[in-house]
């Protein structure tokens, strides 16, 4: 009889992670666990089940943009796959937003809402890019103190109910780029009533179905870079669903991954927009968008990376090759438990961060806003990195099936491919790291979280990731230090030394979550883990001979 392979399965996205019960127990102790568990083992059985396979049976399906309606129109309607239209109802439903600002865990809203996340987002086909606009909405007009706007939007926004749940936008990106956003050339002119209308041309608006965006744009008049761009907010559709006048959807974009987020090219010609704090200062007002949008990136990291190793470790147990099964050959088993490791280093950078989220939120902490300021920057570009390389891997652990399109198995690395580059790139975020360490006391917090945590973790057998991580650390910190004043070694250096941090950090939290295992009955997995992290290099900092860049750059 002839053979045919069994294809990869998926078992509950909850049970099956070999972190998150963990670390949720630590986080919230056995009773408070208990009661948020079963929908956490809800969502892990429709992740790994039911929405999986319409995954899969939906591959091809794409949004399409139609311009026009038969009689001569201008509609600009985009239609959204099946697997989005449910995405759209489980996100409200379970509050995948929601859920961060709910009273009765207080701090730890955050966590228990970036655990749902984390089980659900692999099997929503990057929903999670409204879902992330959407919080970094929310906190930004929080924040903003406008009261008008909070009362018109945030009931929307945070709705359980997805009749009324809106989902919103963040249109930053112009033609000048992505990265430089004081570059922006969208006017905004106000009429004679106090209206503001925008114009421009927004050139990478992810998600672009959202019923409301914020959006820069500068005030007739007002300076050239980014103190003199204004934020705004947007309307962007009525109560029938249709677009406001004077937005208009040129295309969509083709891009390599994220293909079922239907991202557009978009005109604004004179559509109105409201103000939503100072007429200029605009990127600083939208950074709580950045810093809420990056939480979500580094936890969609690690969600990939854990969706990546399901599969491959399934695949291992299924595949015979030279007479075994692939799990069973030492070198393929060595090559899956590296990979184990980098995951379990980067889910506890990306929930560290989401767990300060919750402190400085709830809080007054000087100091954790400190450590937030840096965490989540750090947490974003490390984290983004080891998801590619973790994809990379985990399709090529499947042989050629990795590679073809209809099993699925490409999509984990296109669509990890994304997040090094949206919300920031990993040079950018670098810089964006310096910048918040060059704010006083940041330092001192990074490295007295990092020394926190190693101080927990006494056991014998993680005496060599400790030392791993605290000889990195303060590498990274002496070398940094050094550098400050030499602009432009610091700079050539900025990527290096936020790696190094993400990793030691990556390896403190190790450390201390192993020594809570092994104290708590957890198993070997999480020290395992340290050890073998500890071994794939963490301390990156270098001093790199300029004029050797030079060279090879001719
Ligand atoms: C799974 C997740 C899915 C997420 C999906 C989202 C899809 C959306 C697609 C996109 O929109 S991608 C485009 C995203 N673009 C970016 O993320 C921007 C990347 N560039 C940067 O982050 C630059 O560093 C930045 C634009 C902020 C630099 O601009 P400037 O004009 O040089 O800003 P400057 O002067 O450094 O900072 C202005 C103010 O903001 C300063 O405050 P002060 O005025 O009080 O001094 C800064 O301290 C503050 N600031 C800057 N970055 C900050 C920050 N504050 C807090 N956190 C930050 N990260």
């Amino acid at each position: 009889m002839a053979f045919f392979q069994d294809p990869p399965r998926l078992g509950n996205q909850y049970d099956e992670d070999p972190m998150l019960s963990a670390f949720l127990a630590r986080s919230f102790g056995a009773a408070d666990l208990a009661a948020i568990e079963p929908e956490l083992r809800e969502l892990g059985a429709l992740s790994g089940g039911p929405l999986h396979r319409l995954q899969l049976a939906d591959l091809t399906n794409e949004p399409v943009l139609t311009q026009w309606d038969p009689w001569g129109n201008r509609i600009d309607h985009i239609e959204l796959t099946p697997l989005w239209k449910e995405a759209a109802k489980l996100a409200a439903t379970h509050g995948l937003v929601a859920a961060g600002y709910d009273a009765p865990l207080g701090a730890r809203a955050r966590v228990q809402q970036f655990a749902k996340v984390h089980v659900l987002n692999p099997s929503l086909d990057v929903y999670s890019c409204p879902l992330a606009m959407t919080d970094g909405a929310a906190r930004t007009l929080l924040d903003s103190g406008n009261q008008a706007l909070v009362e018109r939007a945030l009931p929307r926004l945070l709705a359980r109910d997805p009749a009324t749940a809106w989902t919103s936008g963040q249109w930053m990106t112009e033609r000048t780029g992505g990265s430089d956003v004081g570059l922006s050339e969208t006017v905004a002119r106000k009429d004679a009533d106090g209206t503001w209308r925008l114009y421009g041309t927004k050139w990478f608006t992810s998600a672009t179905t959202a019923e409301m965006a914020l959006t820069l744009g500068r005030p007739e008049g007002n300076a050239d870079g980014s103190r003199g761009l204004a934020l705004f907010y947007v309307q962007v559709r009525g109560a029938d669903g249709r677009l406001t006048p004077g937005i208009a959807v040129n295309r969509l974009k083709d891009k390599l991954g994220t293909r079922k987020v239907p991202t557009a090219e978009l005109t604004l010609d004179g559509v109105p927009a409201i103000l939503v704090g100072a007429d200029s200062d605009g990127v600083r007002a939208i950074t709580p968008m950045l810093s809420i949008t990056r939480t979500w990136n580094a936890v969609c990291s690690v969600s990939g990376m854990r969706r990546a190793l399901a599969l491959a470790r399934d695949y291992a147990g299924r595949r015979m090759a030279f007479g075994a099964l692939l799990r069973d050959k030492p070198l393929h088993a060595d090559t899956l438990a590296g990979l184990e490791a980098e995951y379990a280093g980067a889910f506890l950078l990306a929930f560290r961060a989401v767990t300060v989220l919750g402190l400085v939120e709830r809080g007054n902490d000087e100091a954790d806003d400190r450590l937030l300021r840096a965490l989540t920057p750090i947490a974003k570009l490390t984290t983004a990195k080891q998801a590619v390389a973790v994809a990379s891997e985990a399709i090529e652990s499947c042989g050629g099936a990795g590679y073809v399109e209809d099993t699925g198995l490409p999509r984990l690395l296109a669509d990890a491919q994304v997040l090094p580059i949206w919300e920031g790139t990993t040079n950018v975020l670098s810089l964006d790291t310096l910048r918040a360490l060059g704010k006083g006391g940041a330092i001192e917090a990074v490295v007295a979280d990092a020394r926190a945590h190693l101080a927990q973790a006494k056991d014998p057998g993680l005496a060599a990731p400790v030392a791993a991580a605290r000889d990195a650390l303060d590498h990274a910190v002496a070398w940094a230090g050094g550098a400050m004043g030499s602009p432009e070694r610091l700079e050539s250096g900025a990527r290096r030394v936020a790696l190094t941090l993400g990793r030691s950090l990556e390896l403190a939290y190790l450390s201390a979550h192993a020594q809570w295992c092994l104290e708590h009955g957890r198993g070997g997995y999480a020290a395992a883990a340290a050890r073998r992290f500890a071994k794939h290099g963490v301390d990156l900092v270098d001093d790199i001979d300029r004029d050797d860049t030079r060279a090879l750059l001719g």
